[in-house]
């Protein structure tokens, strides 16, 4: 029996890498004088890597600078691409995923509880839950407070920590390798809804994988799993 679903919230939850994060990125980097810019196919492939800060500084050590100067530089970028983040999100450049905020009714009109376990910084994290889900989610676990990012399984662990759901009656909803790695780890059933970054990601570790929350498989799987009231 289901008892808690907990949700990733980039890719999954939201559309966000696009239009969010690499837009941040890229603003942060001319900001700063910089001549690094992402594109589209560039940011695909660099999603391989968790956590702004780091993914930062992966690309410039890539691009031949030391590894601690670019560590430095990648830290020191990171707050103002948070802060142009929480812009994006106030300005409506992230939405919900069609379909998954009529999955989370269904989840809680049955009593079961939804949670979300992120790699993201809390600073955004939160108005952007705030302005897309209200207040539907419980537990909340981001980067901030877990410094071992995803495919580590710390995040969903900390949501069973503070919640003491049992990892037996809890899913995890996640969009990639990485995402679903960190749920199976955390001896979590995964559910992969992937998007046009993560179609091509090894999402074997999920026991289901569709292509978007509207898929008929999708609602079924949880359908049969709902308590009924
Ligand atoms: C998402 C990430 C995040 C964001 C950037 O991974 O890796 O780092 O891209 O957010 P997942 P920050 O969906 O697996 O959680 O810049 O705040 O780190
Ligand atoms: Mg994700």
């Amino acid at each position: 029996r289901l008892e808690a679903v907990i949700f990733d919230v980039d890719g999954t939850l939201v559309d966000s890498e696009r239009d969010g994060h690499r837009v941040a990125f890229n603003r942060t980097f001319e900001e700063a004088g910089l001549p690094d810019h992402w594109d589209l196919a560039t940011y695909g492939k660099l999603l391989r890597i968790t956590g702004g800060n780091r993914r930062m500084a992966h690309w410039f050590e890539r691009n031949g600078m030391p590894p601690a100067q670019a560590r430095e530089l990648g830290e020191r970028l990171h707050p103002r691409k948070t802060e142009i983040m929480r812009e994006l999100i106030a300005e409506g450049a992230v939405r919900p995923r069609p379909g998954v905020t009529a999955l989370i009714d269904a989840l809680i009109a049955r009593g079961v509880a939804v949670h979300v376990a992120t790699t993201g910084t809390r600073a955004w994290v939160d108005p952007l839950l705030e302005r897309s889900f209200g207040d539907r989610f419980d537990t909340v676990v981001t980067g901030t407070e877990v410094t071992d990012l995803k495919p580590s399984p710390a995040a969903y662990l900390e949501v069973l920590r503070l919640t003491g759901a049992s990892p037996s009656h809890t899913v995890a909803v996640e969009d990639s390798s990485n995402g679903v790695r960190a749920a199976v780890a955390a001896g979590l059933t995964c559910i992969a809804s992937y998007n046009s970054y993560t179609r091509d990601d090894d999402l074997e570790g999920a026991k289901l994988i569709v292509s978007s929350f509207d898929n008929p498989a999708l609602v079924g799987w949880f359908r049969q799993r709902m308590p009924q009231m």
